[in-house]
């Protein structure tokens, strides 16, 4: 049976959705114009009052907010509060750039924790759980909204945060951990671990994990299911925003639904910034209604995402989002081609005998782009002939071919001989960028 966090919310008719969202739409955007000057300047170029902005439908008079104008008023120019009712900071890791700060309010704080809470609740998770926290504590986001939210819903937290990832199996296996939390990576990063310490999902007691900070394929979701004996289950967000827990799945599996009482969200061409239909793919946008401290309009997220609001079979009524392909800003373009880490994931992990492990190298050599795509084998391919092992290259690169519609080169490399990463994982080296 489908359990909801706050059913009265989360199944809300969706005209009744509507107008509190334009009544914190209207009420936000007041806010900011009085207490941001920042905000107050972007409106008035843009020719937009306050009063103008009565429902959700003038959402699209208002200007973007992009991650520029952060950098611009780094670190507090966009606090729409005194630093008095500010009891939170955490910023973003600032791997494209230099870091931005984000503020909470008490309030803030609590909406936060709420919004995790619906999400541990969908994934079926109750105060008799143990959620082990491997997401990193500090000014990433993961950690401590985690671990708050999982607070929030009665749940036993164990707070380990990211490292020492033999000793996380041993807390997992002597605590009891029943539900975990980490990038998907590191989930398969600790399933190898485990079995290099002789033990199997049987030893273990996991039933959920709660994954996201990071694109993650479907093959993905099936391979971390298998080894660790758990269903897994997505979750999405950033700081910006308000941490993990802007977006969550539910038992259909098909999307995350958007908690959309705090978060309107939108679909815009990322070029030219018009607004798109639902269904069609595009930059996500997302305009925050109920944060005092920090409360972003319009803010573009430069992830591609697909929104659909449909009747879903959990009875929720927030629209969902698709699983994003990845950042706008993590798409390669090589030779003229579009291409997502993610849709070499999707490629390598279907073909079956791959492990999940591999790396990008794109380049530029004589003027033209490169792209080679080092995989790891498993370990009982290791052993075979040079003759199959150059065989299953030639699989993999007539797959990668079809499916990303540009050649690449293969290299197959040892078992264990990629980087494994405990927080986000780095799947690309673009050598053209030095
Ligand atoms: O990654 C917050 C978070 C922590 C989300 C734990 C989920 C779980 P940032 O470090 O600001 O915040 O990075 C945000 O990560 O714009 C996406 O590009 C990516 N991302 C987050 N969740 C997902 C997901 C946290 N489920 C950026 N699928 C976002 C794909 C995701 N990408």
């Amino acid at each position: 049976m489908e359990r909801y966090w706050d059913k009265s919310i989360e199944c809300a008719p969706l005209h009744e959705l509507r107008s509190l969202q334009s009544f914190r739409l209207s009420q936000t955007v007041r806010r900011v114009y009085e207490n941001v000057p920042y905000y107050r300047q972007r409106m008035d170029e843009a020719g937009v009052k306050p009063e103008d902005i009565v429902s959700v439908k003038d959402l699209h008079k208002l200007p973007f907010t992009c991650k520029q104008d952060l950098r611009d008023t780094y670190p507090y120019g966009l606090f729409a509060v005194g630093m008095d009712k500010v009891v939170r900071l955490h910023a973003s890791s600032g791997t494209t750039g230099k870091q931005i700060v984000v503020g909470y309010t008490k309030n803030d704080l609590n909406t936060w924790e709420e919004c995790c809470a619906r999400a541990l609740t969908a994934f079926g998770c109750d105060n008799t759980d143990f959620m082990h926290v491997s997401y990193g504590y500090g000014l990433f986001t993961g950690g401590l909204g985690m671990h708050y939210g999982a607070e929030h819903v009665g749940m036993t937290v164990i707070p380990v945060s990211v490292g020492n990832t033999k000793r996380q199996i041993t807390v997992i296996k002597d605590f009891g951990s029943t539900a975990i939390c980490c990038t998907p990576s590191y989930a398969l990063h600790l399933a190898e671990t485990m079995e290099e310490m002789g033990l199997t999902k049987d030893d273990i007691n996991l039933k959920v994990g709660v994954f996201g900070a990071e694109p993650w394929t479907e093959e993905m979701r099936t391979q971390i299911q298998d080894k660790l004996g758990i269903k897994a289950y997505d979750i999405y967000g950033l700081s910006e925003v308000i941490g993990p827990g802007v977006a969550y799945e539910c038992s259909a599996q098909t999307g995350m639904h958007i908690n959309e009482d705090n978060f309107i969200p939108e679909i815009i061409d990322p070029d030219t910034g018009e607004v798109l239909p639902d269904g069609v793919q595009g930059e996500l946008v997302f305009t925050c209604i109920t944060k005092e401290a920090f409360p972003l309009i319009r803010y573009r997220t430069r992830d591609i995402a697909v929104l659909k609001r449909e009747k879903c079979s959990c009875g929720r009524t927030f629209i969902k989002m698709m699983k994003p392909a990845g950042r706008s800003d993590d798409m390669l373009i090589i030779r003229g081609v579009n291409v997502f880490p993610s849709q070499v994931e999707s490629v390598l992990l279907s073909l079956g005998n791959t492990s999940p492990y591999y790396q990008l190298i794109v380049d530029r050599v004589n003027n033209s782009d490169t792209l080679e795509i080092q995989v790891e084998i498993s370990p009982e391919m290791f052993s075979d002939t040079v003759r199959s092992i150059e065989d299953q290259e030639s699989i993999i690169r007539a797959a990668v071919e079809s499916t990303l519609g540009i050649a690449a080169k293969i290299k197959l490399v040892e078992p264990k001989s990629l980087q494994r990463f405990e927080g986000k994982a780095v799947h690309v080296i673009d050598k053209r960028k030095k």
